[in-house]
């Protein structure tokens, strides 16, 4: 009975080794290519934020150029776009248009782009962005390997930001009496961080305003 037992245990093992090793073998090993856009959690209306563009999946021969377009929310922004280190150290340089946020990275040479950040964008959320989540994504991607041929590319997670009310001076998500006191706050204590209504100054008409955003006016 022992050896019976023993005898099936090794014939478990063995199938269960010749099961691994089949997977190990099947297993995919290809890399793809992917840019991910991402950035701060929450910013308020009118913000400015930091979007880096980041890479992965590169390989020995790919990608030597991308190409994508940023769609933001309605009404934001472009400031201004820069090639991380890593890139301009690979020799590519990176161009996005004014408007429209469709981005080259490129250069004279062979290089494969490497993986991680490769570019950071600033952008400006419109004043009147509506408060609640809101979605940047990336479109229109193109990677080519270091003959110009397009090899595969995909965009990652979605990034989504949390815009908040310009009166939601504490960042809490609701606009409500510590807001009112906060920006009275700012007032009295000539800081002037949540200027209301864009004339540069804190004062009482400031104070008002978040009471209004307060009551839901
Ligand atoms: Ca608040
Ligand atoms: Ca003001």
């Amino acid at each position: 009975m022992q050896f019976n037992a023993n005898r099936m245990l090794s014939t478990l093992l063995a199938a269960l080794f010749a099961v691994t090793a089949v997977v190990t073998v099947t297993t995919p090993a290809h890399a793809q290519t992917v840019l991910t856009v991402t950035g701060p959690a929450a910013a308020k209306q009118g913000a400015t934020v930091n979007l880096t563009i980041s890479l992965s999946g590169n390989t020995a021969t790919t990608p030597a150029g991308l190409q994508w377009t940023l769609v933001p929310p309605v009404g934001t922004t472009a400031q201004s776009v820069a090639a991380t280190t890593a890139v301009t150290g690979a020799g590519k340089v990176v161009a996005c248009g004014a408007t429209n946020l469709l981005c080259l990275i490129y250069g004279p040479n062979q290089n494969i782009i490497p993986n991680g950040p490769i570019a950071t964008i600033t952008a400006r959320l419109p004043a009147n962005a509506a408060p609640g989540v809101t979605a940047f994504t990336l479109t229109g991607l193109i990677a080519g390997d270091k003959s110009g041929q397009p090899t595969a590319v995909s965009s990652g997670p979605a990034y989504n930001l949390t815009v908040l009310s310009i009166s939601d001076i504490n960042g809490d998500g609701t606009v409500n009496s510590a807001d009112i006191a906060a920006m009275a706050n700012q007032v009295t204590a000539g800081t002037c961080t949540d200027d209301q209504n864009g004339d540069s100054q804190c004062n009482l008409l400031d104070v008002l305003i978040v009471v209004l955003r307060s009551l839901g006016l």
